[in-house]
């Protein structure tokens, strides 16, 4: 006899998880690996004006234009959300999350408090976000994670710092918080928030017919 009731064979719509935190926290090595993990799971990539870094790779990392691109398409409606970080303007590019969505395939993003707010106040992809906030275990940490990466000048190592102060302010607006300490502990702990999240009841539409067999009604 077939089992299906509780593994993933019923049509759903995809979720999207959102990860914020401060720069350094520690974010893009979860998010890496919990792709790495998550067969089902897709990484959205950005697009932005900001400078692509030696380690980067176009069309992988973020979509790398300049700012009359990125224009041209804020102004076509192109983006479900976008916002100034740093000085350098990213956005969410509407169409491929879309598309994956519908195809039952869950989106990480790894965008700001700004661009969450965004997708929150949005009539569909509030309903689609299930949002994170990774805390670093302590201040000190977050700045040689900064400085150890060496990508960015000593100038940008300052900003970043000071924008950590800000971003993190906004933790409490989120679904879920994680203080990252040790990686292995806090990958679990999203591939359990995503666990539960896929059986959220109005995400399992494919699950009405099923139903309706088990109630003798076909
Ligand atoms: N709102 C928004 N924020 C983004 C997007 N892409 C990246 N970010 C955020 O922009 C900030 C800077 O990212 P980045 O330049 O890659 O530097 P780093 O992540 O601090 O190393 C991070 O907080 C990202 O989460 C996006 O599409 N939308
Ligand atoms: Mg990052």
């Amino acid at each position: 006899m077939n089992n299906h009731a509780n593994s993933n064979v019923y049509a759903r719509r995809g979720l999207m998880l959102v990860l914020s935190s401060p720069s350094g926290a520690g974010k893009t090595t979860l998010a890496k690996a919990l792709l790495a993990r998550e067969e089902n799971l897709r990484m959205s990539i950005s697009f932005t004006t900001r400078l692509r870094r030696a380690k980067e790779v176009d069309g992988e990392d973020y979509n790398f234009v300049n700012k009359t691109k990125f224009k041209k398409m804020a102004e076509a409606g192109e983006f479900l959300e976008y916002a100034q970080v740093f000085g350098n303007y990213y956005g969410t590019p509407k169409i491929p999350i879309e598309k994956a969505l519908a195809s039952g395939s869950d989106i990480l993003f790894d965008i700001d408090w700004q661009g969450t707010q965004q997708l929150e106040g949005d009539k569909t992809a509030g309903k689609d976000l299930v949002s994170v906030f990774i805390l670093p275990p302590d201040n000190d940490e977050l700045e040689t994670r900064l400085r150890t990466r060496a990508q960015d000048t000593d100038e940008e190592v300052k900003i970043r710092m000071a924008k950590a102060a800000d971003e993190l302010s906004h933790y409490r607006e989120y679904d879920y918080i994680i203080v990252n300490r040790y990686v292995e502990e806090s990958v679990q702990m999203l591939q359990k928030i995503l666990g539960a999240e896929r059986l959220r009841a109005n995400r399992q539409s494919g699950l009405h017919k099923f139903v309706q067999i088990l109630r003798g009604e076909t």
